[in-house]
């Protein structure tokens, strides 16, 4: 059996794992095996989980519980958590690929803590050699928060282009794009999509389904793995389309494809693809879960945060006017300040 090893980061990592990391646990045969870690600059969200799993971030320079939290400023804390992010993989022997195991960094881009924490994980990691899938959570609700999610996509975008020079491979969402109600229905929405996300991908990775072999796993995840096709280094998203149906967005590109079926489909992927594999689940507990959404199809598509970039670029630009707007005009009264500030 595989592993998924999920690196749960900052609070929205955290607060994620309450809602869907007991049934990533409980999915049985057919699946990984799912090990969850929580690294915060806080305290504040680990209650209720083993506090003994959280990797808390502190500055050598301060005493212990110095830091707490980013409050949304991703610079805050950026070089201290930088800094202990390689401890933090070093201290967990996650040193060299280790074929039987997969890494999953789940985070909100638009906090302080989580959109650096997440981005130095998956950099170092993919440095490393190590597959890596990361669950970006942008928000584009407020100014900070879209600023914080457009900036966080664009370190990505240099890490991979510049830093690393290989590709990055994530799966996105945005808060403020869900369709429903309230907010906090759109990030329960958001945060049901991640685990049938996380599900597909738990099955995908277990290491359990015909004709698709460790190899086929890990090029998906780390496509600069292969030869013959060349996958440039940039960030690429994973969509999934399920029960056979491809709902394509023509912006995107479709690269490399893994579907996923059971022996009642006759899966068929109609799209124009690099690489291509179908492969059957044959756990019958996977079966039994998964029968009404198979055949999906897995698939690595450039270009995919085009879109995004240019409309939180144009979001941002408004926030800006609003700044912009601010008077600073002295507001005048009959006579001068005195001493004390009062003007009489
Ligand atoms: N989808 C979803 N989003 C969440 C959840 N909890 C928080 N968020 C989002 O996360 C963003 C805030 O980022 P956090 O992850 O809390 O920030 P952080 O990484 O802890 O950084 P600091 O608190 O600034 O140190 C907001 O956009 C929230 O909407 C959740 O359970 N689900
Ligand atoms: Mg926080």
């Amino acid at each position: 059996m595989n592993k998924m090893i999920i690196h749960y980061c900052g609070g929205a990592g955290i607060n994620i794992s309450k809602k869907i990391h007991s049934e990533l646990a409980n999915l049985g045969e057919g699946f990984c095996e799912v090990e969850p870690r929580y690294i915060d600059t806080s305290v504040n969200n680990i209650g209720g989980l083993p506090p003994e799993l959280l990797w808390k971030i502190d500055s050598s320079g301060f005493s212990e519980g110095e830091i707490a939290g980013s409050g949304g400023e991703r610079r805050t804390n950026s070089t201290e958590i930088v800094e202990d992010m390689k401890k933090y993989l070093d201290t967990h022997g996650h040193t060299d690929e280790v074929t039987s195991e997969f890494h999953v960094v789940v985070f909100s881009a638009s906090g302080g803590t989580g959109s650096i924490v997440a981005p130095t994980i998956m950099s170092n990691l993919r440095t490393r050699n190590i597959p890596v899938l990361g669950v970006v959570i942008g928000d584009s609700g407020n100014g900070l928060s879209c600023k914080n999610t457009l900036n966080t996509i664009a370190t990505l975008d240099h890490m991979s282009k510049t830093g690393i020079k290989k590709p990055m491979v994530i799966i996105y969402y945005n808060n403020h794009n869900a369709v429903a109600e309230g907010a906090k229905d759109r990030e329960d929405l958001v945060n049901s999509k991640i685990l049938s996300a996380l599900t597909i991908t738990s099955l995908f990775l277990s290491g359990d389904n015909e004709d698709i072999d460790t190899k086929d796993m890990i090029n998906f995840l780390a496509p600069d793995n292969y030869n013959t096709i060349s996958i440039a280094p940039s960030l690429y998203c994973i969509n999934m389309h399920i029960a056979g149906e491809v709902t394509n967005n023509k912006e995107h590109i479709n690269l490399i494809g893994r579907t996923l079926s059971c022996p009642k489909d006759h899966a068929n992927l109609d799209l124009v693809l690099l690489q291509h594999k179908y492969g059957m689940v044959t756990s019958q507990n996977a079966i039994d879960k998964m029968d009404e959404l198979t055949p999906i199809h897995v698939v690595l598509a450039g270009n995919c945060l085009v879109e995004e970039h240019k409309a939180l670029k144009n979001t941002v630009a408004e926030y800006t006017a609003i700044m912009d707007g601010i008077s600073t005009a002295t507001l005048e009264g009959t006579g001068d300040a005195d001493d004390s500030g009062m003007v009489f």
